[in-house]
């Protein structure tokens, strides 16, 4: 047994590998949300080091004890990029993309997750609380429990739960659904999501469900109770307002509409290259506008950022070629000398350059498909300081049931997404300020930290009930 009083499993470690051997933070979410629970603590976070074949000792960084769990490169692309990015991302996401169901990358993600779960049971001390992360590692729950029945286990899904019409095309289901329930209280973005869950073990194994949990049996003829509800993420908003008020950043700003030409309104898009994403959606209901003659390219400019991701993937291999394709149509058919219809970028930016395109942008077109919150939608509006500035929300996001005062849209109704892009281009100041200082609210009041704390508090109510 180990000494870690708090085990964060996800599949990457917070940190990056430099070319000179060291180690860097990489600025995510998560470790922003947990950074102050694991000072706290003695903690520890259980994770893949980002490289094939890197093998590497657990470490010190930065008062947190990392455990580095090592992948093959085979196991790369059969755990990673097979089971969950071609598996379980697709079909989660309502088969926007076919899935692809092949019994090795399952056998490599059962064993992968095994290696996950021994990692977390050694390192954790007596009575621990261990809180797994996300998809990749969904059976993890349950090993961990076969390993260490004393822990008190958390799963948090960041992504949607589908259907049970949808999830049963898994082969696999029963396996999956067995895995998550090791845990003692399972999280998820939406209620919608937790609901899919809970019919979903009904149906597969009629365990009896309620708003206060789902009864698990216990070998012995007791049972305890899992409980799986919403517990929507959200961003380290403090940052937001920091950076957002730098004036380096506030004049980079200035700076991106000078270089695009100066265009009346800049339209914004950033996502990872994704077909969850619906950027192809937003770019046919940019390119109608600039057809149809609502806009011109004098005065609309879409920029979109999309983040290099998933390469290997072939699903993914073939977006960006469509992608591209589209933004070359509608550029070579709209753009002149001194104005680009779409400025597109596919490339990563540090941070401070994303905050300077919030604050450039007039109008953030968030036009998922399928997403399980979405946090660039939240992370546009913290920047808001000015109260200025216009959302048009896809209501396939989770961000959408927090966000009321968005624009909302439903990304496949091209109509509906042209008007509402024009709606947001046109609308006057003291509706947009209206509109943000409400959104702003939310992210204000609801940031990653209060997430954190409310999960871990209701992981402790689920300990103690399950105790008596
Ligand atoms: C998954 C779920 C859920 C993007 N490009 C750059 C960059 N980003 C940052 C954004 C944002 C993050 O990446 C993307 O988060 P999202 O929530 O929008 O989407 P996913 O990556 O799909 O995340 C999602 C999330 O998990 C959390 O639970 O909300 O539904 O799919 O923070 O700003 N950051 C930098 N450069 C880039 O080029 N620095």
């Amino acid at each position: 047994m180990g000494q870690a009083e708090l085990v964060v499993v996800a599949n990457r470690l917070p940190v990056d590998r430099d070319a000179d051997g060291g180690w860097r933070t990489s600025p995510g979410g998560l470790v922003t949300a947990l950074e102050p629970v694991m000072r706290t603590v003695d903690g520890a976070w259980v994770g893949w080091p980002g490289q094939a074949g890197l093998e590497v000792e657990p470490f010190d960084f930065e008062g947190t004890h990392l455990v580095p769990v090592s992948l093959s490169a085979d196991e790369v692309e059969e755990y990673y990029e097979g089971f969950s990015n071609d598996t379980i991302w697709p079909l989660y996401h309502d088969v926007i993309a076919a899935p692809r169901y092949r019994r090795e990358w399952w056998n490599a993600y059962r064993k992968v997750n095994e290696r996950f779960a021994d990692a977390a049971a050694a390192v954790a001390a007596p009575n621990a609380t261990v809180w797994v992360q996300d998809y990749q590692l969904q059976l993890v729950p349950q090993l961990i429990r076969e390993r260490r029945p004393d822990v008190t286990i958390g799963y948090f899904h960041h992504i949607p739960f589908p259907a049970y019409g949808l999830f049963a095309q898994l082969p696999w289901r029963r396996q999956v659904i067995e895995g998550l329930l090791g845990a003692d209280v399972i999280g998820f973005q939406r209620t919608a999501d937790a609901s899919n869950f809970a019919r979903a073990v009904h149906r597969q194994l009629r365990y009896e469900t309620r708003a206060s949990g789902i009864r698990v049996p216990r070998e012995d003829g007791t049972s305890r109770v899992v409980l799986a509800k919403a517990f929507p993420i959200s961003i380290d908003t403090p940052t937001y307002l920091e950076m957002a008020a730098r004036p380096d950043i506030r004049e980079r700003a200035a700076q991106i509409r000078e270089e695009l030409g100066n265009p009346a309104k800049i339209l914004l898009g950033v996502d990872r290259l994704d077909y969850t994403k619906g950027i192809r959606h937003r770019m046919k209901a940019f390119g109608e506008l600039l057809r149809d003659g609502r806009l011109s390219v004098e005065n609309a400019t879409l920029v979109q950022v999309a983040s290099p991701s998933r390469e290997r993937v072939a699903a993914y291999v073939q977006l960006r070629d469509e992608i591209e394709l589209m933004v070359g149509r509608v550029n070579g058919t709209y753009d002149t000398m001194e104005h680009t219809a779409i400025r597109y970028l596919h490339q990563s930016f540090p941070r401070e350059e994303m905050v300077a395109l919030y604050l450039a942008a007039d109008v953030m077109l968030v036009t998922a498909l399928r997403d399980g919150m979405n946090l660039v939608a939240k992370e546009y509006i913290a920047s808001r300081l000015d109260n200025k500035g216009v959302l048009v929300l896809s209501e396939f996001t989770g961000a959408a049931d927090e966000l009321g005062s968005a624009i909302r849209i439903n990304p496949h109704d091209i109509e509906g997404l042209k008007d509402a892009i024009m709606q947001a281009i046109d609308m006057p100041a003291a509706e947009q300020s209206r509109r943000m200082r409400k959104l702003r609210k939310r992210v204000q009041d609801h940031d990653v930290q209060d997430w954190s704390h409310t999960f871990l508090g209701a992981l402790k109510t689920a300990r103690e009930a399950n105790a008596s």
